[in-house]
């Protein structure tokens, strides 16, 4: 590399969202010259599309939350125990606000080329406003869940209606009075936005081809006792987050087997952590719920129960029973009464794995059995999961090898965090990490701080130049393989699988090793001076 090359940042971050925005404050703390393409008109990523009714977070907002500043999370008062995504959006633009970071940000900017100039050592970054910028390093803030899984069906051109995609939501909203709807996809986005389109929709049809596990999350607004107590408790909730394997504290673990317990005992403890509402409390009632499949299927059964006791047509209750994986194979979904929905009169529920859907017509959706005629089509079909919005852009690396081909039968990183081939390459939250398996805000700050320290080490040693080494990413690639292999996340068609896409390789693409081992093993590797990265010295 020659130090003399100059460029016009030392860093450009591509994607303003939590991994963006922290990315930025810790490189201007370093003073390097930073820049964030974004390709929204605002900051938020994930959480400024995805504005469909309902929306809300999954992990408490105490949580859910930045950590690094003491101040931030001392004033911050979050309104409800799981935040909606405008509340989300309100703190991730407070933040913005508060560091001062949107000088630096380029809003409307999506960044279509990524290419390492070899000879300089020099990323040279093109936008769809015709922009070629240059910098040392580049880090890709980019999200798991930021690209939409193409729509597979015929016909949507014809379609006379409204269409929507819960990933892409008009930020003026959309008022569903008096209009039929029919909602394709019972994910989580389904699952949140059905109850919420149906309180006001004339008539809503859920298209449902796979039943999912979903759980009451007994939201509920925050007191100012919660409020104190949460402050009080912040550095020792922080800490063991860290150093959990979810990137939230653990709770006490199971000492009991679920075949061992009697069944009345059984269902008292998951009537009492169905009540809970915390998605980890119900998988963790007993020792043996994720590796033994009969003791899963006690689960499962206890969730029929509760489905059945909800939902009070039993043809309707049967249909939503979750058969296909055993419980926690997939993301369980989380919803606020997703069940009580289908008690309404206006809310109908179609079995497209019994029928399934041919086309999009002119009127509407049409499956092998009727057609349903509807004024909206509303998708939440899903996403190119953790490789999507990396491989959408045009990444080449050394000898200007495409990203797509180094990924060509999946995602190889080391650490989730560097490429072999592209060097000054950092991922945030990548595939290799453990990202979309924990609480992703923890998962993020861990990764923000690991980089800007191995840039302050890289500036420290006079080096312009890290890049994984093949053997270090190999070993890492057959690690991740091994810690998911003969586990439940393989009993699923998931997208952590990317089995959701159609081609898509089947790889399991997150470090299922827990959040608190994962981030041992990065800082081992920054203890040992970087090991399994070639780093060159400027003066080399
Ligand atoms: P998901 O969880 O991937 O859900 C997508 C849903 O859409 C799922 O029910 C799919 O059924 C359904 N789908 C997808 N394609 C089709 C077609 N062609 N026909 C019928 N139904 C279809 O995405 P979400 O946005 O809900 O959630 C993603 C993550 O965001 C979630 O896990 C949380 O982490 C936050 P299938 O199961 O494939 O039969």
């Amino acid at each position: 590399a020659t130090p003399s090359v100059t460029t016009d940042f030392d860093v450009i971050v591509v994607g303003a969202g939590f991994g963006g925005l922290y990315m930025l404050h810790r490189l201007r703390g370093l003073g390097l010259k930073t820049v964030v393409l974004e390709a929204g008109d605002g900051v938020g990523g994930t959480w400024y599309w995805n504005r469909y009714p309902g929306a809300r977070c999954d992990v408490e907002s105490k949580f859910y939350s930045y950590s690094f500043d003491e101040e931030l999370q001392q004033e911050w008062e979050w309104s409800e125990r799981y935040a909606s995504q405008p509340e989300i959006l309100r703190y991730l633009e407070h933040v913005a606000d508060r560091f001062d970071l949107l000088r630096d940000i380029r809003l409307g900017t999506r960044v279509t080329a990524a290419h390492l100039q070899e000879d300089e050592g020099v990323w040279s970054v093109g936008t769809d406003t015709g922009e070629e910028l240059t910098s040392r390093y580049c880090v890709m803030a980019t999200g798991s869940l930021s690209v939409g899984k193409d729509l597979e069906f015929e016909g949507l051109e014809d379609f006379e209606g409204a269409c929507y995609r819960t990933s892409r939501w008009p930020h003026e909203g959309v008022d569903f009075t008096g209009k039929r709807v029919a909602i394709i996809g019972t994910g989580s986005s389904g699952v949140q936005s059905i109850p919420a389109i149906a309180q006001q929709a004339a008539q809503v049809t859920v298209l449902q081809r796979t039943a999912g596990f979903t759980l009451p999350a007994h939201n509920r607004p925050l007191t100012a006792d919660d409020h104190n107590s949460v402050k009080a408790d912040y550095p020792a909730l922080r800490q063991a987050s860290r150093t959990s394997a979810l990137g939230i504290p653990a709770s006490e673990p199971p000492t009991l087997s679920a075949l061992e317990a009697s069944p009345e005992d059984r269902t008292a403890r998951y009537q009492e952590r169905w009540d809970e509402g915390a998605i980890a409390r119900l998988s963790s009632a007993f020792t043996d719920l994720t590796t033994d499949m009969e003791a899963n299927a006690t689960a499962v059964a206890f969730i029929h129960s509760k489905i059945r006791e909800i939902v009070k047509d039993p043809a309707t209750a049967e249909k939503l029973l979750p058969r296909d994986y055993p419980f926690g194979a997939k993301r369980t979904c989380f919803d606020t009464g997703y069940y009580a929905a289908f008690n309404r009169d206006n809310v109908e529920l179609v079995d497209v794995r019994a029928t399934p859907i041919t086309r999009v017509t002119a009127k509407g959706v049409a499956t092998t059995e009727t057609e349903y005629p509807v004024d909206a089509l509303v998708f939440a079909t899903g996403f190119d999961a953790m490789t999507g919005a990396l491989l959408s852009m045009d990444i080449r690396g050394r000898a200007g090898l495409p990203l797509r081909d180094k990924w060509a039968a999946g995602p190889r990183t080391y650490l989730g965090l560097g490429i072999q081939g592209f060097p000054n390459l950092f991922l945030i939250a990548g595939p290799g990490s453990p990202s979309v398996l924990s609480n992703v805000v923890a998962s993020i700050e861990q990764h923000v701080e690991w980089i800007s320290e191995c840039l302050d080490a890289l500036r420290g040693r006079g080096a312009t130049a890290i890049e994984a080494t093949e053997e270090a990413e190999n070993t890492w690639v057959d690690h991740v393989n091994a810690v998911s292999a003969g586990s439940l996340f393989m009993r699923a068609d998931s997208w952590y699988l990317g089995a959701n896409v159609p081609g898509k390789p089947r790889v399991f693409m997150p470090y299922a090793g827990g959040v608190g081992t994962y981030r041992k093993a990065c800082d081992k590797v920054a203890a040992n001076g970087y090991e399994g990265f070639d780093i060159t010295a400027a003066r080399d």
